[in-house]
């Protein structure tokens, strides 16, 4: 991937804001076609006279860039529209929050129509598509339309280098493979060009805030929104037209966290991993003990109280690092010391739980443990879920 400068890494100097220049709806029956742009002044003009031969005559058509540009990328789009007739419009942000994500998110809350579709500035993706994208939403009632570089007569050469079509093909089976059930009926889920319905937006955002990290904008409103039928259309993935490419390796690690969290959003999965991390600790807990009983002479019990600590904050690390990452609510010494005593409290209260269970309901000492340990990890895995991260 080409490393070039992005708007993550290098902040954009802030134009002249151009928000009061965002359109916002076209008519409720329309389409809106949302395109990000991150310095792609050159492929403007090209861009924009193809969507405008492409748009059959009384589909009402808006054009809406949201643009990150530090060059003169509002400016030529302005210079642009006057020519065409079409409905076309800027919105810059001056502050990029999200990057592509957030600019896609951004200009789908500001278009009103029925339809609204997403697509790239660089010509990759062909505008004489539209169309087709939209015809095949309305004929197969499709909530979701993919322009798909995998589907059937779909081509993918215009990745480029053999290194891109191989990580695009193995991220593409890996997330199809990480969401079996919701990716069943697409192709291409890594797609940033397809059309989607305005009640599918809404339901994705209906399950809490949708932030797409980076580039794979599309996976998310899939997994979120869950759309009830989604159609494709398949298309030959062009070579950039002009300008350079703004995909980094930061971007492929960023996609990485992005199917990570989106993995993990469901209570039960989230409990798995919290468990798991948990079973990890007994290893730090373990060779703590070995260390202090073997090195120091230290007696294994008063071993076991430091050691068991040195494993709670292995498994604190790892669940602020990879299970609750950009959930935190509270300072991180309130997050720690919560953590550790709801831990101990889990040692203390297994004993009279066990003792209950035996004298009180009558189970033997081995079920009685494990329904303890099952019902102390529940509540515990509840109380950080839920009032510690969330
Ligand atoms: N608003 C906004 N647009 C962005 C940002 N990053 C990229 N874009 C735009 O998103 C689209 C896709 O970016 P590209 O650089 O073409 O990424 P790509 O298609 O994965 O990579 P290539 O195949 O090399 O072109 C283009 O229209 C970019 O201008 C950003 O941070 N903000
Ligand atoms: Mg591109």
């Amino acid at each position: 991937m080409a490393a070039s400068a992005s708007p993550s890494e290098s902040r954009p100097k802030p134009l002249a804001t151009r928000s009061e220049n965002a359109v916002a709806a076209a008519a409720d029956r329309g389409v809106t076609v949302v395109i990000p742009t991150f310095n792609e002044a050159a492929n403007i003009p090209e861009l924009l006279s193809r969507i405008s031969a492409s748009v059959p005559p009384g589909q009402e058509t808006s054009v809406l860039f949201v643009d990150d540009s530090t060059d003169d990328t509002p400016e030529v789009i302005e210079k642009e529209a006057v020519r065409l007739p079409l409905k076309v419009s800027v919105h810059h942000r001056a502050e990029p929050a999200g990057g592509l994500g957030g600019a896609v998110m951004e200009g789908i809350a500001l278009s009103g129509s029925r339809w609204i579709v997403v697509m790239d500035a660089d010509l990759q993706h062909p505008p004489a598509l539209l169309p087709e994208l939209i015809a095949k939403g309305e004929e197969a009632e499709a909530e979701l339309v993919v322009a798909s570089r995998y589907a059937g007569g779909g081509d993918h050469s215009g990745l480029g280098t053999r290194y891109r079509v191989l990580v695009s093909g193995v991220s593409t089976s890996v997330t199809k493979a990480l969401f079996p059930r919701a990716l069943r009926d697409v192709t291409d889920p890594m797609s940033g060009y397809f059309a989607i319905r305005r009640d599918l937006v809404g339901r994705a955002q209906g399950t809490g805030a949708v932030r797409p990290l980076g580039y794979k904008i599309l996976l998310e409103l899939i997994v979120r929104g869950r759309p009830r039928s989604v159609a494709e259309v398949a298309y030959n993935f062009g070579v950039r037209h002009a300008g350079e490419s703004k995909s980094t390796v930061r971007e492929g690690v960023r996609f990485l966290r992005h199917l990570l969290r989106l993995r993990s959003s469901g209570t039960p999965t989230r409990a798995l991993a919290f468990g798991a991390i948990g079973l990890s600790g007994f290893l730090p807990n373990l060779a703590v003990l070995w260390a202090l009983t073997h090195r120091t002479g230290l007696h294994y019990t008063a071993a076991e109280v430091i050691a068991n600590q040195v494993g709670l904050l292995w498994n604190f690390v790892l669940i602020e690092r990879l299970l609750y990452r950009g959930h935190k609510h509270m300072g991180p010494r309130t997050r720690l010391l919560s953590f550790v005593a709801l831990a101990n409290a889990d040692l203390v209260a297994r004993i009279p739980l066990m003792m209950l269970f035996v004298s009180g309901f009558g189970l033997t000492p081995i079920p009685a443990t494990a329904l303890a340990m099952a019902l102390v990890f529940t509540l515990r895995f509840l109380c950080v879920d839920r009032f510690l991260y969330r």
